[in-house]
């Protein structure tokens, strides 16, 4: 796979090392020492499919399609079936990857970026925010979560290792009118990308959705054709959870593109499968760690090969 091996890669493999170890690693081990394909070890696979949260529909084609392949092959071999594996998920994940629409035409491109309390809304802006800033482009970011002073804080942390501006309104002020003032200011200073955070849970009456819609109608009444993205960040340790969230938001936001974030730290992370799948909207970034460089384009094929079984090398042996 040369040209999937480089920095970027790496670090996807080891972010996603929990779910590698789970099914690359332990598709291997249910293979090895077989000399024959029987029903016990369809069985296995699947269960593991199913423990990496893909779904049962997901995990049933794919031990259909094991199983039709390896009519081909005399008897079993790890590489083989990780091969076709790998060969199931990519197709799973649906081919190609889809970029996120930063061309903002004749003004700034218009990023609002929502999902529940937790999720990773602020950290994967800060990350996109060094990102694209490091590609030259002149990014600003909005501090739409206006509840709580330490959310703001933590955005300005961001911006501040981003090396971005940042606007943010008093504690407790009108969200709409925060992102308001803030594209106000991406226009004047002739910002490319506006990222634009919000609250994840509301700490007044209002509902978190009305909110949201209210945010998402002045981000389209000052910038026609904004927001060019609504990003819906998903934790990808809640596994299928995720899908009803997704769901849920999707319905009243015109969610463009998904994040899942925290992959890192799930042995789950299956659920991307069943997330195209179940969901007509594509992953566009994941979250593999909590560094600066950690949030990825997602490509369905580099996701795919990154599951390979490591090689029993003493380092990975010991994890
Ligand atoms: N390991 C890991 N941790 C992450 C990742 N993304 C976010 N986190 C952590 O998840 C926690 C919550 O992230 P935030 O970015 O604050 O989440 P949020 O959606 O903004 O949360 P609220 O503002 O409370 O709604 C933080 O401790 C982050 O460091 C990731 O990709 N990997
Ligand atoms: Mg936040």
């Amino acid at each position: 796979m040369i040209g999937k091996i480089g920095r970027g890669f790496t670090r996807l493999r080891d972010g996603l090392r929990k779910t590698r170890n789970q099914l690359g690693d332990g598709v291997r081990s249910i293979v090895k020492g077989r000399s024959s394909f029987d029903e016990g070890m369809w069985e296995e696979i699947e269960e593991l499919l199913l423990r990496s949260d893909t779904g049962a529909a997901v995990a049933e084609e794919i031990v259909d399609e094991l199983r039709l392949a390896s009519g081909r092959w005399g008897k079993p071999d790890a590489e083989q079936v990780f091969s076709q594996l790998r060969e199931s998920i990519a197709t799973r994940l649906g081919g190609e990857p889809v970029p996120l629409q930063l061309d903002g035409g004749e003004g700034p491109a218009v990023v609002l970026v929502i999902g529940v309390n937790g999720a990773g809304k602020t950290t994967s802006i800060g990350k996109l925010a060094a990102r694209l800033s490091g590609e030259g482009k002149r990014v600003l970011v909005v501090a739409g979560d206006t509840y709580r002073m330490a959310a703001m804080e933590q955005l300005a942390v961001w911006a501040d290792r981003a090396d971005v501006p940042i606007v943010k309104g008093k504690e407790g002020a009108d969200a709409a009118a925060v992102v308001w003032d803030g594209l106000e200011a991406g226009v004047r200073r002739g910002s490319d990308v506006i990222l634009v955070d919000t609250a994840g849970r509301l700490h007044t009456k209002s509902g978190l959705m009305d909110e949201l819609v209210k945010v998402r109608r002045v981000i389209e009444k000052r910038l026609p054709g904004a927001p060019h993205e609504v990003l819906l960040v998903l934790d990808g340790t809640t596994g299928q959870n995720a899908i009803q969230q997704a769901r849920v938001f999707g319905e009243s936001l015109g969610v463009t593109g998904l994040v899942l974030a925290k992959l890192d730290g799930t042995a789950k992370g299956g659920v991307v499968m069943a997330i195209r799948r179940e969901l007509d909207v594509p992953v566009k970034l994941i979250g593999v760690g909590e560094k600066l460089e950690d949030l990825q384009d997602f490509d369905p094929a580099a996701f795919a090969e990154a599951l390979a079984p490591s090689d029993a090398t003493p380092s990975e042996a010991q994890e």
